[in-house]
This record gives C-alpha cells, sequence and structure tokens, in this order.
C-alpha cells in the first residue's frame, strides 16, 4: 500500500489531521491499535477552545457541537464558601465551548466513514521505518499478516504511551517532566449540572471541579493521592467528599446519582523536543502532556494539527517544506505557554503535601489577588479560552 501521510493513532489528533488533509485532496492513511469501541469508550476532555471549533467547522465536523455543545461565557472558582466568577466574555472578548472529546471523537469517525476515510482498527506493533530517508513507511499487523505502508511522511497521533515518539533515538530527544504527587478521579452521571458554569474549588481537602456534559450528564472530579484506588471509592464516598470540598450552597445543590465512569487518572507536564525528526512529526499527547486543570490537553493537540495541516497542505501544493520545517519550533512555542498556564492553574488550586503553612498562604493570597485585578483576570481569561495559533 502507498499514502501520501500515514498517521499513527486514531484518536481526536490523527483523525483531525486526517480529516482536514482529506478535504485538501492529500491522501492519508491512519492506524488506530484499538478497535473503534473502545476509542469512543474513553471519557476524557469536556471543554473546546474557540480555535479548536474553528479547526472542527474546517474539517467540516462542527454541526452538531454547534447544536449540542454549550457555550460557556464564564466559570467559576471556589475558595471555601467563595463562589467568584471568571467573566470570559469580559476579560477575552470570547468564550469556550463545552462538548465533550467523546463526542468530537465521534463525529471525527463519522466524517470519516462519510469521505471514505481509510482507518485501519486493531493494528497491531504498527513500526515506523526509515523516517531520515524521502521515503518512510509504516509496517502494522493484523492477525498474523503484516502489512506495509509506504508514505512521504510519518505523524505520530498516538497519545503518550504511543511508539512514535519512542522511534526518536534519545540522544535525539531532550525530555522536561514534572510529575504530580496526586491524580484526579472522576465521576460521570447523568444528574443535572450543579451549576450552569464549570467550578473549579480550592480546599484544604483538596482540588475539586464540577464540569458537564450537557444538561443531564454532569462530569466531577476530586483531587486524591496517588495510592488510592478507584475500587476503594463508593460512590456515596466519592459525592460526601465532593460535597466537603465545594461552598455549602453549592453542596447543598448538588444531584448525586449513580456513576457510569469512574477512574483514576495521574497528573503530568511533559514535553518532547524537538517534534520532528526527519519525516516523523509528532502531535498532541504524543509529544505533551499538561494537567487537566486548564482544560488544554486536547486543544494543545488542535494547535499542533492546525500546524501540521498548514504545513503538508503548502508542501502538497508548492513543494516548499519551510512550514514543516518550522513545525516543531512554531508548536513548541505555543505548548509551552500552554504548559505554564496548565501548570500555574493546577498549582493555584490544588493541595501539595510538602507546601505546609507558607504555600497554602501563598495559593490564597494568590486567588485574592486575581480578584483584585483586571489586569489578572485578564491573563487568566485570555490563556483559559486559548491563545491565538
Ligand atoms: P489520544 O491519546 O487521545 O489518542 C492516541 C490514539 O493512538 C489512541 O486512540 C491510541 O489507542 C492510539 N495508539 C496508541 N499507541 C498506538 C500504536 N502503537 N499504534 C497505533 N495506535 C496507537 N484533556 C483535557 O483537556 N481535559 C481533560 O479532562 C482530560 N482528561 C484526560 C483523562 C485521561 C485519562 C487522559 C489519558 C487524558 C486526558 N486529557 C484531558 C487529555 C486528552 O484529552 C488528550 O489531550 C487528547 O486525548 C489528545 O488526543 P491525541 O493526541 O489524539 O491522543
Ligand atoms: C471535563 O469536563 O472533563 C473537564 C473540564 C475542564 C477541565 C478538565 C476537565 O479543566
Amino acid at each position: 500500500m502507498k499514502t501520501q501521510v500515514g498517521i499513527i493513532g486514531g484518536g481526536p489528533s490523527g483523525l483531525l489531521l486526517s480529516q482536514l488533509l482529506h478535504r485538501k485532496g492529500i491522501d492519508t492513511i491512519v492506524l488506530e491499535r484499538q478497535s473503534r469501541d473502545y476509542v469512543l469508550s474513553r471519557i476524557r476532555a469536556g471543554v473546546l477552545e474557540r480555535g479548536f471549533a474553528r479547526l472542527l467547522h474546517e474539517a467540516g465536523v462542527g454541526d452538531r457541537m454547534e447544536q449540542e455543545g454549550e457555550a460557556h461565557t464564564g466559570f467559576y472558582l471556589a475558595q471555601d464558601d467563595a463562589l467568584l466568577h471568571v467573566d470570559l466574555k469580559k476579560h477575552s472578548g470570547t468564550n469556550v465551548i463545552v462538548y465533550g472529546q467523546t463526542e468530537v471523537t465521534r463525529d471525527l469517525y463519522a466524517a470519516r466513514d462519510a469521505m471514505g476515510g481509510t482507518v485501519i482498527h486493531n493494528a497491531a506493533d504498527v513500526t515506523p521505518h526509515d523516517l531520515q530517508s524521502d521515503a518512510p513507511s509504516l509496517t502494522y499487523r493484523i492477525g498474523d499478516d503484516t502489512h506495509r505502508i509506504g508514505c512521504d511522511f510519518v505523524i505520530g497521533c498516538d497519545g503518550f504511551h504511543g511508539v512514535s515518539r519512542k522511534s526518536i533515538p534519545a540522544d535525539k530527544m531532550r525530555l522536561f517532566e514534572r510529575v504530580y504527587p496526586f491524580g484526579w478521579l472522576g465521576v460521570l452521571s447523568r444528574t443535572p449540572p450543579v451549576s450552569d458554569e464549570l467550578i473549579y474549588a480550592r480546599h484544604d481537602r483538596g482540588f475539586a471541579l464540577c464540569s458537564m456534559r450537557n444538561r443531564n450528564l454532569s462530569r466531577y472530579y476530586i483531587q486524591v493521592a496517588l495510592d488510592e484506588k478507584v475500587e476503594d471509592w463508593s460512590d456515596d464516598r466519592f459525592w460526601a467528599e465532593l460535597k466537603r470540598r465545594l461552598p455549602r450552597a453549592v453542596a447543598d445543590a448538588l444531584v448525586t446519582g449513580a456513576s457510569i465512569e469512574k477512574s483514576i487518572a495521574p497528573l503530568r507536564s511533559f514535553v518532547a523536543e524537538p517534534m520532528r525528526w526527519g519525516r516523523l512529526f509528532l502531535a498532541g499527547d504524543a509529544a505533551h502532556i499538561v494537567p487537566p486543570t486548564g482544560a488544554k490537553g486536547l486543544n494543545s493537540a488542535g494547535a499542533d494539527i492546525h500546524y501540521l495541516y498548514h504545513a503538508l497542505t503548502r508542501y502538497y501544493e508548492t513543494g516548499q517544506m519551510d512550514g514543516l520545517d518550522r513545525y516543531s519550533e512554531t508548536a513548541l512555542a505555543r505548548n509551552w505557554k500552554t504548559q505554564r498556564f496548565s501548570w500555574w492553574m493546577t498549582s493555584l488550586l490544588h493541595t501539595f503535601p510538602e507546601q505546609g503553612a507558607f504555600g497554602q498562604r501563598i495559593q490564597q493570597s494568590d486567588l485574592a489577588y486575581l480578584f483584585s485585578s483586571e489586569a489578572a483576570l485578564t491573563s487568566l481569561a485570555e490563556n483559559y479560552v486559548g491563545l491565538p495559533y
């Protein structure tokens, strides 16, 4: 088999790039190691930047998001019983859209099917070859049969645990990482959200987040220690702990119910430099990870895909490699700003075992400053709605 762009990973990054390129007449093949049902069973991001939404429209998959997603012009920060509103519209001129990553991925799969796009599921042992040549290839196995795909470029959209980043010699890369001393225990429940907008809560017992997917599907998180096991958290125990961390009025209004999904995700900040090696380009979680506090994981993947889409289109239209040659530097410049914001939101709102009384006071004064300064709120808002591509 031969294609122009071989993509490893059928998550949102790989599917979005494949869809965008196909609409420009550029041929791609996506190799996904899981089944489609498995990919669509994962519950992940919930907030889209406007830039990401524009990219979905450019890919022809923005309609359901507009119909079923919710435009949010603000969110709340809670500290003990205080509930402070961050007016995104006032401080940034725009808003975010609440529309789950699962639905984005579902829409992208439907669009790939409608265009006859090639997504190969259950592709085992995907392996890139000859990445330093101008004729790289991908091999993969389905059952006992091994297949090879020749391509011009290989795009690694295979997430943090994928094969693409590991295909770059260790001495050609610099890795930057911060692992946080806690995780997020998340629950999805068919209950009405406790608030019309998201609530990020700082509490001495630990961080909590009240989010949603729609008017009858709520998403809640609480910070937990790394050694916590999801099987030790009954629904009742989760709801009781969540209520302890919310302002009394919010806790009293909380509608609880059976969890339909419950999981613990570890938190890390991670960046791999460079995001290119020869004809291999990394995008999304394959290259960088952020703690979800700033809702930037999926959105920073979108920025990478925007850059790659334009660089690859320029190459196939003009033969110019300049956009591709600039990709890593451009994508990393924006991603490090996203890393900073996500680290800052995480440091502001979570309890850290080693922070001590001084660290708690710094967090409290950081929050107090935030709400005493238009400049600080403007900075928070412009980062949360998404920096320009
Ligand atoms: P993904 O990891 O989504 O997709 C990679 C795909 O590649 C997967 O389908 C995988 O099966 C496939 N793959 C992996 N190795 C392969 C191989 N060797 N061969 C072929 N295919 C391979 N972000 C937020 O903004 N908010 C959140 O609340 C949030 N919660 C998260 C919770 C969890 C548990 C995780 C892991 C991430 C979360 N994120 C969140 C971040 C998440 O949304 C990512 O940023 C987003 O999925 C990035 O998309 P991709 O880059 O496509 O990577
Ligand atoms: C979510 O709804 O899953 C969500 C929303 C905002 C975040 C993180 C997760 O910052």
